[in-house]
């Protein structure tokens, strides 16, 4: 498992790179230009920007959330095209400087979506918040109007030109069946993963959060099954899937370690991080350990270290602690226990397979005298 944590960018995160360089095991950077617009192409001296910046940490670059999609990828709109054609150059400059994994996400208009983002917890922290009643009864835009209107940061996924066309959007997208989505994501993927497979990149989907349509907008990778189905759009290696334990953790219905074993050739990026249910669809990002939430966190990361998992691995979300002030969900500390969490166990795991390996052979030899 190779950690990384996801940064911002410079002037752009609360988070400095001197203090994830602190954070024990962090091999690499998970990053983005988030100034550049869905759609078009990145410019290559901004890639080499960040590059840069992360070499004076000696951290890599390997893995990039997100290069959003334009929402007419989505909608399957004839201007497709040209916004594919600026994802295809965007993938061979990510290439050309050493990137090895691209996580996108294929979720209509928004990407994750929280009614509270500071809400307080029992022990003072707060923490990333879904009220499923309020999502039902809410105008999009008053959701909007919450996680977009602050000051201090840009939210990933909530960027100001998507949002400014929100009418339009919802507009644009009451035709749009599930079925139209798959075949757009089709559409898309034909054209893209011969590209990153050419130069031996995977694009890695990053599943919908919530699992399950919000607004009446379309939404598909959201299980096993819809992995499945994603998986057999095309057949190729750098098809592959960036696997959220806290987005398909929300409900109880998906079973994180079975996904972990079945598709571990597929996960080149793992997200882990832990969240409490409630009954009635509710649910807050608590902190990593099992025990505070309702996601099997040691399991996960047994699960993981039992295929031998080589891939990319990052906290997701944290709480807000120690009176951090911060980008909602990307603080340092909550994510730097979180990481420490996965190592403890982890580590644990390593020793008892060395053990066991050293038990063997003692006994084997045993035997031979
Ligand atoms: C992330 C997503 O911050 C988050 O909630 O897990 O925004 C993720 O970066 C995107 O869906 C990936 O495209
Ligand atoms: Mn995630």
């Amino acid at each position: 498992m190779k950690m990384v944590f996801r940064w911002f960018g410079k002037g752009n995160d609360s988070v400095s790179l001197k203090h994830v360089k602190q954070i024990p095991g962090v091999e690499g950077i998970v990053w983005s230009l988030h100034d550049v617009p869905a759609g078009e192409e990145w410019p290559l001296d901004k890639i080499v920007d960040v590059k840069n910046e992360a070499s004076k940490y000696g951290f890599h670059i390997d893995v990039v959330e997100s290069v959003n999609i334009h929402d007419d990828i989505k909608l399957g709109l004839p201007t497709r095209d040209k916004y594919i054609e600026n994802y295809k150059k965007t993938v061979e400059k990510l290439a050309s400087v050493g990137v090895k994994v691209i996580c996108y996400n294929f979720m209509p208009v928004f990407d994750w979506t929280r009614t509270d983002l500071f809400k307080e917890m029992s022990d003072g922290s707060t923490a990333l918040f879904y009220e499923k009643a309020k999502v039902e009864k809410m105008d999009p835009k008053e959701l909007v109007e919450k996680i977009s209107n602050n000051p201090d940061f840009t939210m990933p996924g909530w960027e100001p030109e998507r949002l400014s066309q929100l009418k339009y959007l919802f507009e644009a997208y009451k035709e749009v069946t599930n079925e139209d989505l798959w075949n757009n994501l089709q559409y898309f993927l034909k054209e893209i993963i011969p590209v990153a497979e050419r130069h031996d990149v995977k694009m890695a989907i990053h599943p919908d959060d919530p699992p399950w349509p919000i607004f009446g907008l379309p939404r598909i990778i959201t299980s096993a099954a819809s992995i499945r189905r994603l998986l057999s759009l095309i057949e190729s290696p750098s098809n592959c899937v960036t696997l959220c334990s806290g987005s398909l953790g929300a409900t109880e219905d998906n079973n994180l370690i079975e996904m972990i074993k079945e598709f571990k050739e597929k996960i080149p990026f793992a997200h882990i991080r832990n969240l409490k249910r409630y009954e009635n669809g509710d649910f807050i990002e608590t902190s990593h350990r099992t025990e505070d939430g309702s996601v099997d966190i040691t399991g996960i990361v047994k699960a993981y270290h039992d295929i031998n998992y080589t891939g990319y691995a990052r906290p997701d979300h944290g709480r807000h602690i120690f009176d951090e002030e911060c980008r909602p969900g990307y603080g340092l500390y909550d994510r730097a226990l979180g990481i420490m969490y996965i190592w403890g166990i982890w580590d644990f795991l390593k020793r008892e397979e060395q053990n066991t390996l050293l038990l063997n052979e003692n006994s084997l030899q045993n035997q031979s005298i």
